[in-house]
C-alpha cells in the first residue's frame, strides 16, 4: 500500500500556506506522495468568479511540477456542482485501490466535521490528517479530536503546522489594491511561479484595459472602446487589411479564453495591431526616424517591418491605450521576442491564422496547433516564416531567430 495525502481546496490562489501544510503532511506522516485537489466549483458562492477552474488547476500544476512529492489530482475539477468529499474520497479509493489515504484539512475543518455530509463514510475512507496552527492550543483540540473518534470511528493524525498565516482571500485584496511595494509582499506569501501565472494572466486584478486619463472612455466600457477604434480604423485602413484587423482581433478573443487570458485585452490588441499598416515603407521609416523610434539593420532594408513599432505608437498616441501589455503584444506581433508572454503570443499566432488568411503552408496544422499547443503553433510558424523568408530572399530580423532559439530551448 502507498501512504497518499490528499489535500483539496479551492486554490485562489494556491499559497505557500498550502505548501506548508502538504510539506508537514508528507514529512511528518511518512507519506509517499501528497495530491492536490483543486475543487471544481467553490463552496462559496461570493468567491471571486473571474478566476476559471482551469486558472486555479495550472497554478497548482506549476507548483506540482516543482515539487517531487505533489502531483495534481483532478477528480473533484471534472464535475459540475458541488463535490462531496465523502463521494470524492470513495471515487479516489475505488479507482486506487493500492492507495491507503489520508485526507488533509485544517483544524477549522475539523471542527465542522460533525456538520459534513456523511462524516462516517468519511472516516471509513480515509484517516484525517489535521492542520494545526497554533500547537498551544492543543487541549481543545484533543478533546474535539476523541469526540470524532468515538462517534465516527475515525483515525486522527495532528500535524504540527504553526505556517505563516495567510489566506487566499487576504492575497486576492493585496492584488487588487495594486499599492507600492506589494510585489515583495506577494512573493513571501506565493510560490514564484503561481505569481507569474497571476501576473501574465492578470488574474485578480478587475481594472481592466488601462487608458489613457484622456480617453473619456471607462476601462470596464469594452463595447464602447470596441466600437470607438473600430470606427478609426475602418477609416484609416484598406477595406482588406481592415477585413484582416476584424478577424486577427476575433481570432486572439477566441485563443485569448482558450488559455485564460482576458478577452478584452486581446481583442483590442488585435483591432491594434496593424494599425500603422496605411503608411508606406518610406513613410514608415520617415516616420519612425522621427519619433525616435529604434530602428534595426532589418528594418533599414525591410522598412514596411516597422509597422509593428509604429503601430504600438500609435496605439498610444492616437487611440490612448496605455496599456502596457497591449502595446508590447503589438510592438512584437511581427518577429515576436524572446520570453514572449502569454499576450504577445494570442496576438503573433492569431495573426498568422484568422480565418482570411489562406497563403500560408500548412495553416490547418497550425490552426488546430493554435488552440491544443499555442508554443507549438508558434515554433511551427517561426520556422515558416524564416523558410519563406529565405526562399524569397528577405533579410531577416535578428529578433526572429532569436524567438525561434528561445522556443527550442525553452521547450
Ligand atoms: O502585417 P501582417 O501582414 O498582417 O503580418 P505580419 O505583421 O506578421 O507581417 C508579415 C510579413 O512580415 C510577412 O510577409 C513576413 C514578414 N516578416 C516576418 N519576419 C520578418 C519578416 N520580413 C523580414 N524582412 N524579416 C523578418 O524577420
Ligand atoms: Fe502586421
Ligand atoms: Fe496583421
Amino acid at each position: 500500500m502507498k501512504k497518499i495525502g490528499i489535500l483539496g481546496g479551492t486554490f485562489n490562489p494556491f499559497h505557500k500556506g498550502h505548501l506548508y501544510i502538504a510539506n508537514a503532511a508528507y514529512t511528518q506522516l511518512g507519506l509517499d506522495l501528497v495530491y492536490i485537489m483543486p475543487c471544481g466549483i467553490p463552496p462559496h458562492k461570493d468567491m471571486d468568479s473571474s478566476v476559471t477552474r482551469y486558472q486555479r488547476m495550472s497554478m497548482c500544476q506549476k507548483v506540482c511540477s516543482n515539487y517531487p512529492y505533489l502531483r495534481l489530482l483532478d477528480t473533484e475539477l471534472k464535475e459540475d456542482g458541488p463535490s462531496y468529499s465523502y463521494r470524492t474520497l470513495e471515487r479516489i479509493r475505488e479507482g486506487h485501490t493500492d492507495w491507503e489515504l489520508y485526507f488533509i484539512i485544517g483544524e477549522d475543518s475539523l471542527d465542522q466535521f460533525s456538520t459534513w455530509k456523511h462524516p462516517e463514510l468519511i472516516a471509513q475512507s480515509a484517516s484525517l490528517a489535521v492542520a494545526i496552527r497554533r500547537a498551544g492550543k492543543r487541549a481543545g483540540i484533543d478533546k474535539v479530536c476523541k469526540a470524532i473518534r468515538e462517534e465516527y470511528g475515525a483515525r486522527i493524525f495532528l500535524l504540527d503546522s504553526d505556517y505563516i498565516d495567510v489566506s487566499s482571500t487576504e492575497i486576492r485584496h493585496i492584488i487588487r489594491e495594486k499599492r507600492d511595494g506589494v510585489e515583495q509582499t506577494l512573493a513571501s506569501l506565493i510560490p514564484a511561479e503561481v505569481l507569474s501565472f497571476i501576473r501574465e494572466h492578470r488574474l485578480y486584478s478587475n481594472g481592466g484595459i488601462e487608458l489613457s486619463p484622456k480617453k473619456d472612455i471607462k476601462p470596464s466600457d469594452f463595447p464602447r472602446l470596441k466600437a470607438d477604434i473600430e470606427k478609426k480604423l475602418e477609416k484609416k485602413l484598406k477595406p482588406s487589411r481592415y477585413m484582416h484587423t476584424i478577424g486577427v482581433a476575433y481570432t486572439s478573443a477566441s485563443l485569448a479564453m482558450a488559455n485564460g487570458y482576458p478577452m478584452d485585452i486581446a481583442f483590442i490588441a488585435g483591432l491594434l495591431h496593424d494599425c500603422a499598416k496605411y503608411m508606406s515603407p518610406s513613410e514608415l521609416y520617415a516616420f519612425c526616424e522621427k519619433k525616435d523610434i529604434e530602428i534595426s539593420a532589418a528594418e533599414k532594408k525591410s522598412p514596411q517591418l516597422l509597422h509593428a513599432k509604429a503601430g504600438a505608437y500609435l496605439a498610444e498616441k492616437d487611440y490612448g491605450i496605455t496599456d502596457k501589455d497591449i502595446l508590447h503584444a503589438v510592438k512584437v506581433h511581427t518577429t515576436g521576442c524572446p520570453e514572449m508572454n502569454l499576450l504577445d503570443q494570442i496576438l503573433f499566432t492569431a495573426d498568422y491564422i484568422e480565418p482570411n488568411r489562406d497563403k500560408a503552408r500548412r495553416l490547418t496544422e497550425i490552426r488546430q496547433a493554435a488552440f491544443k499547443d499555442l508554443r507549438l503553433a508558434i515554433e511551427m510558424i517561426l520556422s515558416d516564416t524564416i523558410e519563406y523568408l529565405k526562399e524569397t530572399g528577405k533579410e531577416i530580423d535578428q529578433t526572429t531567430y532569436k524567438t525561434y532559439e528561445w522556443l527550442k530551448v525553452s521547450r
